[in-house]
């Protein structure tokens, strides 16, 4: 029975769904997160679909026969103004920070918006897609759902924020599924579960109340006055794809319409460059591969931070690959060679690289347990700091505050790491878990999107909470009741009791 259902599904994806046009808008300008979609255009398009794309970070790829992609990457002449990293900063009050993030997309969506390529999207048919797929970073983006009417997927690199949980009537247990931006790693103390309480009803009165009507304002700007409540088109999302991997994330429960998906970006190692094959090779002690990510740039690390760093790397006795963003480095010890950009995932499969130093971003973490890579983790802002402190509880690395931390701090992690098995033991365990999965991240996204097109919104597997107001999805109305029950009975009782009583005295009174 089993097997004739994973034949008929394997016949499904492989059945095409026809050629569908899909318009898909991940707004958000960071390479990171286009790390984890590109590969899904990819296969959409390969599978015969017309797929356009409205983003920040094309692939340029003139194979791509079927994908038409429209660069809005000035949209990061936006970000690099506003000082993201800084004011994403944890310590700074959480709905400073969600207004920050607010203010910084709705702009660059606006920067994306006139673009001349997108006017020209704008004219086409409002029934030209079969599909509308949009990151949930900022509701500014289903502006394109009052256009194009067709369903919607929702996707995200990573978590999303409860906002994008209501719509598809998902569970945002405060205690129980914390949001990423709360993210009190592991076992939460009696105040985070607080903090975290707090969070899901500011967050909720701070999108409902500002942060939702300035984008409806804004959207009208853009698609006319007459367009539906951006809320409400919103709320008809089909489908949710979340980039969640099982070690860093808490496990939660979810309806049918969220779908976890990871391992996206994850690809068979290819060929090094010579340079780096040579350093590699001739590396039998042990590399250490220092890498920052992308927004945090090791070039823009303070001098103290730096020269830290650079003392600690010149004293391991291991040969160090650093992406380091300019032509030189202070002070470079002769066993550190830098380049301004690395194929990661190539490196992190060579056998000589025997710790990664990392900033903890979703990424880069799942490409170390991909490769089972110990980590030393330097986190910097958003989920890294939770990612880095789940890394440590589980033995697959060491974390430290690069603010505050000192040489030997650095250098002992390194060692530590790098000398003692059990870290490689505890990654090369967690490795297994991960790529033992029925399908792989990107077919299984693909199966799921082309899933929505075939059942045109699946409307059938919608939650009947994504419908529910609070007061129903809490049961106020039930347990209102039974309180008013519970009070009249016991306004009766006490009344009979008294009735009873006073005609027992009155009797007693007779006797006597
Ligand atoms: C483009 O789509 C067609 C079907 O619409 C398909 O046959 C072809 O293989 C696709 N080409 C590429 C390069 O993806
Ligand atoms: C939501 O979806 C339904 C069914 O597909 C459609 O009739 C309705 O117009 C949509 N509402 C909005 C606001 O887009
Ligand atoms: C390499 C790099 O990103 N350098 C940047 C460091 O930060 C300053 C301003 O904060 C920029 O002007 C540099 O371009």
């Amino acid at each position: 029975m089993n097997f004739l259902r994973l034949f008929l599904s394997l016949a499904l994806y492989l059945r095409c769904t026809g050629s569908s046009r899909i318009l898909a808008f991940p707004e958000f300008p960071s390479h990171s997160h286009h790390v984890i979609f590109n590969p899904i255009w990819r296969e959409l398009s390969l599978r015969g679909h017309q797929v356009t794309v409205i983003t920040p970070n094309p692939m340029n790829d003139p194979t791509l026969s079927n994908l038409t992609e429209i660069d809005v990457g000035s949209a990061y002449e936006v970000v690099r103004k506003k000082d993201f990293v800084k004011n994403m900063a944890k310590g700074r009050f959480i709905v400073k920070r969600l207004l920050f993030l607010h203010k910084m997309l709705s702009d660059c969506m606006e920067e994306e918006m006139q673009h001349e390529e997108f006017q020209q999207l704008l004219r086409l048919p409002s029934d030209h897609f079969d599909l509308l797929i949009v990151q949930t970073m900022h509701p500014l983006v289903y502006a394109i759902g009052a256009k194009f009417k067709a369903p919607i997927v929702g996707v995200s690199s990573m978590g999303v924020f409860p906002n994008s949980h209501d719509v598809i009537g998902n569970p945002t247990h405060p205690v129980l599924s914390p949001d990423f931006l709360v993210s009190p790693e592991g076992d939460m103390t009696f105040f985070d579960k607080i903090d975290s309480l707090f969070f899901n009803i500011v967050y909720r009165l701070v999108y409902h109340w500002i942060i939702l009507p300035e984008s409806d304002a804004t959207a009208r700007k853009y698609f006319g006055k007459d367009i539906p409540y951006l809320g409400d088109i919103e709320s008809n999302t089909s489908l949710l794809l979340m980039n969640i991997n099982p070690f860093v994330h808490p496990i939660r429960a979810n309806v049918p319409a969220a779908i976890e998906v990871n391992q996206l970006h994850i690809t068979e190692p290819k060929p090094l460059p010579k340079d780096i094959k040579d350093f590699l090779d001739s590396s039998p002690q042990g590399v250490v591969y220092f890498s920052l990510g992308s927004n945090v740039k090791s070039a823009n690390l303070s001098s103290r931070t730096r020269e830290v760093i650079v003392r600690a790397l010149g004293e391991v006795p291991y040969k160090v690959l650093w992406k380091w963003e300019t032509d030189t480095l202070p002070n470079k010890p002769d066993n550190v060679m830098t380049r301004k950009w690395l194929p990661q995932q190539d490196i992190l499969g060579h056998p000589n690289v025997k710790v990664f130093v990392t900033q903890g971003g979703l990424q880069s973490v799942e490409e170390a347990i991909s490769y089972a890579v110990p980590m030393v983790g330097l986190p910097f802002i958003t989920d890294q700091p939770g990612n880095i402190k789940k890394i440590t509880d589980l033995g697959m690395g060491l974390g430290l505050d690069y603010r505050t931390m000192s040489k030997e701090q650095l250098k002992n992690a390194i060692m530590e790491v790098g000398e003692n098995s059990w870290y490689k033991q505890k990654i090369s365990d967690a490795r297994l878990i991960l790529v033992d999965q029925p399908i792989r991240g990107v077919p299984k996204a693909v199966w799921w999107i082309e899933y929505i097109i075939r059942h045109k919104g699946a409307r059938h597997m919608r939650s009947p909470a994504a419908d529910m107001s609070y007061f129903e999805y809490f049961m106020m109305d039930v347990f209102l009741f039974l309180f008013v029950c519970f009070f009249v009975i016991v306004y009766t009782v006490i009344k009979m009791l008294r009735i009873l009583r006073t005609l027992f005295r009155s009797q007693k009174v007779k006797v006597n």
